[in-house]
């Protein structure tokens, strides 16, 4: 396997309603993992798009007296706006109404069917609209005569005739799978919810729906296909399946899914099941991330606490939004969403830590340098503490992000940003500049390089800011990826900075 390939996936998003904060985070995550793969060195695919089928959207189109797919057009739209605001880098933009998803699906359910994976029968239980999901009654919370998921989500019991996945067959193989691929799943916390799960025995799966229209035909059939095989199958969709190239079949096997706990079930049961019944290769990690509370109460549309990320940018800013959502939880545990606290690390961390450090250090430069690096220190760089100390960082940086240990990751940068606020307070550049240019000249040489280390650093975290960091040190388009950061790529005397605009000014209500 050639692992110089990467394929990124969000989840794609129910149409029924706006795009909100949660929706953008996960975006935000894969973007981060997106960028940090490519500027160390790998080639990338990363998808995102929109699930437009199933009983759930055709509801909130008929609310709104539209028609199913003059309704999703619409809404898919707002989702892919938002892409372009948040910048991400994706490749793909897959919507499940599309022609190539829609024969792709109905290949992978044929496939099933050669592989005498599905059979007719009569499905009785609950089911959760909002989730779009099954429920067995041990999952459920029983108030009175009324039957609710663990997250509060109504349930109705059905009785229609539907096609059935053998998935109860995968049981056994799916636990030898987890035990032999423990990365399969990841936070470890969340494999083991997975294999217990798993281990309390699993039924076969309904897979197909008669009381409504809007979705995918099962082939020869008046059934619709149950809209988690249509939106599982967009990973294989987006790269050409049924015809996937050896070259796409490497992204494959190095595949990534990012998504929030809520649909865990789905991606780390049913969706390798199903892969393992077709003998098709399995994705290489499902990563669920947590859930986001506003101000501390839980987010819906019935409280009327949903945050958009389109005024939260604009009120604050995309780089400000992603770092808080990066930084202020690790990935996997749950955040809550607080302005005050959003604040605080845009005052603190972004603009006093680092913009500010930049601005007063290049100004400085520009004044009394005639906008150049003082000194030449390729020769002594490997000597220097502060400057070993920011190479060394970006190899923890990197293995902590193949644990997908985004906030430490952060933490570790902004912790070597301290040290360079330190060595700036004891040097005094502007002090010793009167008396001893030479040593003023050498230290502003030194931060100038960890300056470097950092805004390449930064770049899938903050990828603005970093722009900004980058241009400011006059550092050309080709020299900003990871394998620029040693001492060979270092900035030599007379070198010319540009001039500092501001990086993050300070958020004043
Ligand atoms: O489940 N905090 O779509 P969906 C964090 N179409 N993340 C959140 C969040 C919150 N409060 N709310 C939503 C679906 N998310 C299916 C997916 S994939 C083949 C099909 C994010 O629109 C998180 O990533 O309900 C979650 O998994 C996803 O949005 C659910 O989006």
């Amino acid at each position: 396997m050639n692992i110089k390939k990467t394929y990124i996936t969000t989840p794609i998003f129910y149409v029924n309603d706006l795009p909100h904060i949660g929706h953008a985070y996960t975006s935000i995550i894969c973007d981060t993992v997106a960028r940090f793969n490519k500027l160390d060195g790998k080639e990338i695919l990363f998808t995102t798009g929109t699930d437009e089928h199933g009983m759930k959207v055709e509801k909130a189109a008929k609310k709104k007296g539209e028609q199913p797919q003059d309704f999703v057009d619409k809404v898919s739209q707002n989702f892919k706006d938002l892409s372009q605001t948040l910048g991400i880098i994706n490749t793909d933009f897959i919507r499940t109404t599309e022609k190539r998803h829609k024969s792709s699906a109905i290949y992978f359910w044929n496939e099933l069917l050669k592989n005498n994976q599905i059979y007719k029968s009569k499905y009785s239980g609950w089911y959760s609209v909002k989730d779009e999901s099954y429920y067995q009654d041990k999952e459920l919370i029983k108030k009175g005569n009324v039957y609710t998921t663990q997250d509060g989500s109504q349930v109705d019991w059905i009785e229609e005739e539907s096609f059935f996945f053998k998935l109860s067959e995968w049981q056994e193989k799916l636990l030898n799978f987890y035990e032999e691929n423990p990365d399969f799943v990841m936070p470890k916390s969340r494999m083991n919810e997975v294999k217990s799960f798993v281990k309390s025995g699993l039924k076969d799966l309904s897979i197909s729906r008669t009381s409504f229209d809007w979705g995918i035909k099962v082939p020869e059939s008046e059934h619709i296909m149950y809209v988690w095989i249509d939106a599982l199958t967009n990973y294989l969709t987006s790269i050409g399946y049924p015809n996937i190239t050896d070259e796409k079949m490497e992204y494959w096997e190095n595949c990534i899914h990012i998504i929030g706990k809520d649909i865990l079930k789905f991606h780390a049961i049913y969706w390798p099941a199903m892969l393992m019944a077709i003998n098709h290769t399995l994705p290489k990690t499902i990563f669920a991330h947590g859930w986001w509370t506003n101000e501390g109460k839980k987010i819906s549309k019935s409280s009327g606490n949903t945050i958009d990320p389109n005024q939260m940018i604009e009120k604050f800013g995309l780089d400000q939004l992603r770092y808080f959502l990066l930084r202020e939880v690790p990935l996997g545990n749950d955040g809550d969403f607080s302005q005050s606290s959003l604040i605080n690390r845009i005052n603190s961390d972004l603009s006093n830590n680092l913009g500010n450090l930049i601005q007063r250090v290049v100004k400085f430069i520009n004044k009394n340098f005639n906008n150049s690096v003082p000194n030449s220190l390729r020769e002594e760089a490997d000597k220097i503490k502060l400057i070993c100390q920011g190479y060394e960082m970006i190899i923890t940086v990197k293995k902590k992000m193949k644990e997908f240990q985004i906030s430490k990751c952060l933490e570790d940068i902004f912790f070597y940003i301290d040290e360079l606020n330190k060595y700036m307070d004891e040097s005094q550049p502007w002090n010793s500049f009167k008396i001893d240019p030479k040593k003023a000249g050498k230290d502003l040489s030194i931060l100038i390089e960890c300056f470097r280390v950092i805004g390449i650093v930064l770049q899938p975290f903050i990828p603005n800011a970093s722009k900004k960091i980058l241009d400011i040190l006059n550092i050309n388009n080709e020299s900003r990826g990871f394998n620029n950061l040693n001492s060979k790529n270092i900035l030599m005397s007379n070198h010319v900075l540009n001039k500092p605009s501001p990086i993050f000014p300070r958020y004043e209500k």
